[in-house]
């Protein structure tokens, strides 16, 4: 639907350059209607049984895994990662957050904690009207994630998708009206951050935000929500560093942080973009790590054999590029990639970015601190134990870290001492949905997944019973 002004915004395929739609541009009057018509919604949505509730989100995530080819292509047109990525990643794990929320909301129950001379029991109400605001990097993936445990609580939602990648949320609208979601449930408005997001995130009727983004960002909504006491859940940027220990099963830890460094062109808040790897070990891991990144292929989304594809837009493009140039202005020596590329035909005027690795900063600096969000890397040694937790620790952010060893002791010890809320043992981004997901310092507020979500999205009230 169009905006009350007719405006819109261009929406770009990052492969190509070129602008292949244009998306509604919501103000503040659609973010108004779209809050009226959640609060008309929410008396029947919120009475219907967790059951019924849940049949509608089976059909949807039905319906999600019908149209998955479709949806993957959108997906990889929008944001230009690799489609076989989004077939892979994107869209099962948009189907899977409908379904695991459809499952859980039928077992989520309530407490009750007795007394000597009376019983308390606690129930758990929806909120009302919520919001969900999600990024560029995982579109439907992050959308999905927030909106489906809103809505299995019994919420009604109003949803911004980022501007940038608003296509598979447009699909996703027309899903839930071929699942028999009823009118009013899912509000999805279009536009820009600072228009449309910060409408919502003001709303005086809207409850809860559920926030994915940058810190920036991050901070914005927290200081004009918190005056009006909105719960708020933020998942923001983060700086995860991989700590590879000298007993590491070497062959896995290099296989793995090329994923961690580079899938989904670097964009994904969990990617390992510091790699610290113990002095005894460091030649032999940069040297086979280089030799792996040489040989990844960068170019047209659509073609399967290609590792990575585009950078999401030109803007996020020349900000990683400002930060490749700051890492050499830093003293940083690149040992693979540092250049901007453009493949022949289709993808000429396309952006796409080498994934990169560079070595020789020291932890201090902006290359090391600040989050870049894309394909760009670096090699730290350490010489013990003590100086890998200082050097993973040593940053505003705590969101993830993966540790790379066969000693359990150090595992569970290393573990323990990380500033992080997502810690992997020889893994990375093995995600169990029941598990809470989140970061610390910058890198967040509160918990999502699982029975944490419902959490968020419910307001628990306690009676107290004396006999
Ligand atoms: O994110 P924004 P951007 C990081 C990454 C990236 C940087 C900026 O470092 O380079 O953030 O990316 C909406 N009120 N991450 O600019 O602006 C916006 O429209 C309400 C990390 O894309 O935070 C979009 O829907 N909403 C990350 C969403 O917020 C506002 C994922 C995220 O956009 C708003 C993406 C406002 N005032 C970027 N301003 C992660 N951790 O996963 C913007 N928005």
């Amino acid at each position: 639907m169009p905006s009350e002004s007719a405006l819109t915004i261009d929406n770009l395929d990052p492969s190509t350059g070129l602008v292949y739609s244009k998306i509604a541009r919501g103000s503040a009057t659609e973010v108004g209607q779209a809050v009226k018509a959640a609060q008309k919604a929410f008396p029947e949505w919120s009475q219907k049984s967790a059951i019924e509730r849940s049949a509608i989100l089976h059909r949807i995530a039905d319906l999600i895994a019908e149209q998955s080819q479709r949806l993957a292509a959108a997906e990889s047109k929008d944001n230009g990662k690799p489609v076989s990525l989004a077939r892979k990643i994107d869209i099962p794990r948009a189907e899977q957050n409908f379904r695991f929320f459809a499952n859980i909301i039928v077992a989520f129950e309530s407490e009750a904690h007795s007394m000597p001379d009376a019983i308390n029991y606690t129930t758990r109400k929806p909120l009302g009207v919520v919001g969900c605001i999600s990024p560029w990097n995982l579109p439907l993936y992050l959308f999905s994630w927030k909106i489906a445990p809103a809505l299995a609580a019994g919420n009604t939602v109003v949803a911004k998708p980022s501007e940038i990648t608003p296509y598979t949320a447009f699909l996703l609208s027309k899903i839930c009206q071929e699942a028999g979601l009823p009118k009013g449930v899912l509000n999805i408005v279009h536009g820009f951050g600072h228009e449309t997001g910060q409408a919502i995130v003001e709303h005086p009727d809207i409850k809860a935000i559920s926030f994915t983004g940058g810190t920036q960002t991050g901070k914005k909504i927290a200081a004009t929500a918190a005056p009006m006491f909105k719960k708020l859940s933020l998942e923001l940027g983060g700086k995860n560093p991989n700590i590879i220990f000298e007993d590491a099963d070497l062959e896995e830890a290099i296989s793995t942080s090329i994923r961690s460094s580079f899938a989904n062109q670097g964009e994904i808040c969990l990617c390992g973009s510091r790699i610290l790897i113990h002095q005894s070990i460091y030649e032999a891991f940069k040297e086979a790590f280089v030799q792996k990144v040489d040989a990844l292929k960068v170019g047209d989304p659509k073609e399967d054999s290609n590792f990575m594809g585009a950078i999401v837009s030109e803007d996020h493009y020349y900000k990683i590029l400002s930060y490749i140039q700051l890492a050499k202005e830093e003293g940083g020596v690149i040992l693979s990639g540092g250049n901007s590329l453009k493949p022949e035909g289709r993808c000429a005027n396309g952006f796409f970015i080498r994934p990169t690795v560079i070595e020789g900063l020291d932890q201090q600096c902006r290359t090391n601190t600040e989050e870049i969000f894309g394909p760009v890397v670096t090699l730290q040694p350490f010489s013990n134990e003590e100086e890998a937790i200082m050097k993973a620790n040593g940053v505003q952010y705590g969101l993830s870290a993966s540790i790379w060893t066969q000693n359990l002791q150090r595992a569970h010890r290393v573990a323990d001492q990380l500033e992080a809320g997502v810690i992997w043992v020889n893994t990375w981004l093995h995600r169990d949905l029941r598990t809470p997901f989140g970061g610390t310092k910058s890198s967040g507020v509160g918990r999502e997944g699982g029975k944490e979500a419902l959490r968020f999205f419910t307001e628990a009230k306690n009676i107290c019973i004396k006999y």
